[in-house]
């Protein structure tokens, strides 16, 4: 007998012409399944570099999150003193996990980002003030850190705790650390979908950063993770264009002032603004960038209050009219989204206000999907009402999966407008028209529902097709009219 180990080893994938073909049936058997096994894998092989042919990835969507952004918390613990709180991502994560969504995404590892990083946005005070903690300060150089530093800048809270104001709270053994690993989460994601290893990607972190300028910790926000993406992206990924849309209901003060005068960012914010009289108070309509950045900074700035309520129809109707048209002229080689959720009905005034749907925003979701090869990533900003955040987290992570979404009501797809939310598209339209020559044709029918829009448009497309035929039928009678004439 003959032990296993001593057996002659078979080269399983090729045999050379010369060798004999086996000689027992069973033996043929083998090498023909072999042979099959062996087509099955080339062809397979084939399939998936076609896929990457064809769209530039393998993958589904990516997903990042990290329980070190959980620490981020006032030493006081009242989480209705202070909304923005861990159980936002907590709770985002469960529901991504029950809906058995997660399982059909890919999660990405996160890192705190480094110091480095963060000054690509902020300057290197502020980057040592929140991005150490006093166990790694020790390890800086000394002359880097300007004083005392953790002595002078927090303010006593009411409650108990410390902070920049009572929203922005701190605490010194953990929110360095959590605030590093929010960009850094951030960083990871973008940078795997930019380079065509995911599809797009959803960032579940926190604290949220679309306030945070550049020496300016406010708003709940330390370090703008949205904008220093966009910044390394461009620096260590050669990222062209980058295409930033912010739907938190907040304006982003920070990211609008990181790229005012860049006109390879294109930052477009809606956001409730009722002449700048809710937070953070910036984000007029005439803000549109300085410099060689004039005409890419577009803030839709809701003014009118909430009677009527801004909702579904206004956001679907901004994206129709202003975002859209604008984004594919901009034509961005990627998109990052600032994606609060706090304008999702369920958050009332004076953080929120708005009765946008959860629902809406797995449909806008796919709109921005269209643009940049589909390489779009959302990182949550605000939002606190957990049902709502969850939901919408839900509907954006389904609709980058490409899932067929729940539609949208036929009540919403029926409805006008209303008439604060066309003054304000009115208004944006005509400033922007300046620089966004493809809005202008929007300004007439801004009150139209979806359903008006549509028909309205297949008619324009109708009367388009109608007009080139009527001009080949022109082109064919004047050819036929010239060879009656010409002489044989
Ligand atoms: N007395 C985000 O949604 N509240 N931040 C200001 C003024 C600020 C919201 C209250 C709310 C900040 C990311
Ligand atoms: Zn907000």
């Amino acid at each position: 007998m003959r032990t296993v180990g001593k057996l002659p080893r078979h080269r399983p994938l090729s045999r050379t012409q010369s060798s004999p073909l086996p000689q027992s049936p069973q033996a043929l058997q083998q090498l023909v399944m072999q042979q099959q096994h062996q087509q099955f894998l080339e062809k397979q092989k084939q399939q998936q570099l076609q896929a990457v042919l064809a769209d530039g990835y393998v993958s589904g969507p990516g997903v990042v999150y990290d329980t070190f952004m959980l620490k981020h918390q006032c030493m006081c613990g009242n989480t209705h003193v202070h909304p923005e709180h861990a159980g936002r991502i907590q709770s985002i994560w469960s529901r991504l996990q029950e809906t058995g969504l997660l399982s059909k995404c890919e999660r990405i590892r996160g890192r705190k980002a480094t110091l480095d990083e963060i000054q690509t946005v902020h300057s290197e005070y502020h980057t040592l003030l929140y991005g150490t903690s006093p166990l790694n300060r020790q390890k800086l150089d000394s002359k880097k850190l300007l004083g005392p530093i953790s002595q002078k800048m927090y303010a006593m809270l009411p409650c108990g705790g410390i902070g920049v104001d009572s929203d922005t709270v701190w605490n010194e053994m953990h929110s360095s650390s959590a605030v590093r690993m929010a960009v850094g989460c951030l960083v990871e994601l973008a940078f795997k979908v930019a380079a065509g290893e995911l599809k797009n990607g959803f960032a579940i972190i926190r604290p949220p950063g679309h306030h945070a300028e550049e020496s300016t910790a406010m708003g709940f926000c330390f370090f703008n993770s949205v904008a220093i993406t966009a910044k390394l992206l461009q620096q260590k990924l050669n990222v062209g264009k980058v295409l930033i849309v912010d739907w938190d209901i907040h304006h982003g003060n920070g990211t609008q002032q990181a790229f005012y005068n860049d006109p390879s960012v294109l930052y477009i914010s809606l956001h409730r603004y009722d002449n700048g009289n809710f937070f953070p108070g910036s984000g007029a309509p005439e803000e549109v960038g300085g410099g060689p950045g004039v005409g890419y900074n577009v803030n839709v700035a809701w003014t009118g209050g909430v009677d009527p309520p801004i909702g579904d129809v206004e956001y679907l109707t901004a994206f129709r009219t202003v975002v859209m048209p604008i984004a594919h002229e901009f034509s961005p080689d990627v998109v990052l989204v600032s994606a609060g959720f706090d304008a999702v009905e369920g958050h009332l005034s004076p953080l929120g206000g708005y009765s946008v749907t959860a629902r809406c925003f797995g449909h806008l979701t796919r709109q921005l999907m269209t643009l940049a090869g589909g390489r779009v990533v959302l990182a949550l900003e605000g939002g606190h009402d957990l049902t709502a955040i969850c939901d919408a987290s839900e509907a954006c992570v389904s609709a980058l999966l490409s899932v067929e979404l729940q539609p949208l009501d036929e009540a919403v797809l029926q409805q006008k407008p209303n008439i604060n939310a066309v003054a304000t598209l009115e208004k944006v339209i005509e400033i922007q028209s300046k620089h966004w020559s493809c809005v202008q044709r929007f300004a007439a029918g801004l009150g139209r529902s979806l359903r008006e829009a549509q028909a309205g448009e297949t008619e324009e497309a109708e009367t388009v097709s109608a007009m080139a035929l009527l001009s080949v039928g022109a082109e064919q009678a004047q050819a036929a009219a010239a060879r009656e004439h010409s002489p044989r």
